[in-house]
């Protein structure tokens, strides 16, 4: 009987990438643009679902998400109608240093987790390229994060986010199904409310 192999996972997580200064100085910096461009709360397309995350964006584009509209990117706050905050130096310089890709980020989403938020398995498919890798930096408590592959019931392999780290999805897994199965209470003291931040760094026009 034929037993299909397993295509490779084509992700590189980076443990550490930023050390405790960085970190502090990038927590900073996000609560400067959370000042300016104040967490939503995303619904789900037709349901009107809320998300379990709270979100914000920063950079010329951002992800938003609700009922009437569905996914997408835009260049305005969706509860204030203001263009998103420049996204904070050391996040372009994260994404130089190791996203492989010489087109600049045009989105970066901000996701804030409480003890209690989770992110269903989903794939990542609101960008016109997907040539583009996505670079993600954990900030303030552990994740337990999941991919899988380009079917939602491939198996998946899971891997803790620890504050600082940073992980490029590139190659076939750009669309793997992955998610935050749940955020571990008391397991890092960089944030002063806890929780988790995550970073999200995308392209979302076409790269040429
Ligand atoms: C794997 N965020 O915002 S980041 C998302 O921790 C999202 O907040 C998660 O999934 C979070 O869409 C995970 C890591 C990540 C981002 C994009 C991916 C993993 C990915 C795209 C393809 C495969
Ligand atoms: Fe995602």
């Amino acid at each position: 009987m034929h037993v299909p192999e397993a295509k490779p996972l084509t992700f590189r997580h980076i443990p550490e990438a930023l050390d405790g200064r960085a970190q502090a100085g990038l927590a900073e910096a996000v609560a400067a643009v959370l000042a300016e461009a104040p967490p939503f709360r995303p619904t789900m397309p037709r349901t009107g679902t809320p998300f379990s995350v709270n979100m914000s964006n920063c950079g010329p584009l951002g992800w938003v998400s609700d009922k009437a509209g569905g996914y997408r990117y835009q260049a305005t706050h969706p509860v204030t109608g203001r263009p998103w905050p420049p996204m904070p130096e050391l996040l372009v310089d994260m994404w130089r240093a190791h996203a492989r890709c010489s087109a600049l980020p045009e989105a970066c989403l901000i996701n804030l987790y409480d003890a209690r938020a989770k992110m269903g398995a989903h794939q990542d498919r609101d960008e016109a390229d997907f040539s583009a890798p996505v670079l993600s930096v954990s900030l303030g408590d552990d994740a337990v994060f999941h991919v899988g592959g380009l079917a939602r019931s491939d198996p998946k392999v899971r891997v803790v986010l620890r504050s600082g780290d940073v992980l490029v999805l590139e190659g076939p897994s750009r669309l793997a199904f992955h998610g935050v199965d749940r955020v571990v209470r008391d397991t890092s003291l960089l944030l002063p409310e806890g929780g988790r931040i995550n970073l999200t760094l995308r392209r979302v026009t076409k790269v040429e």
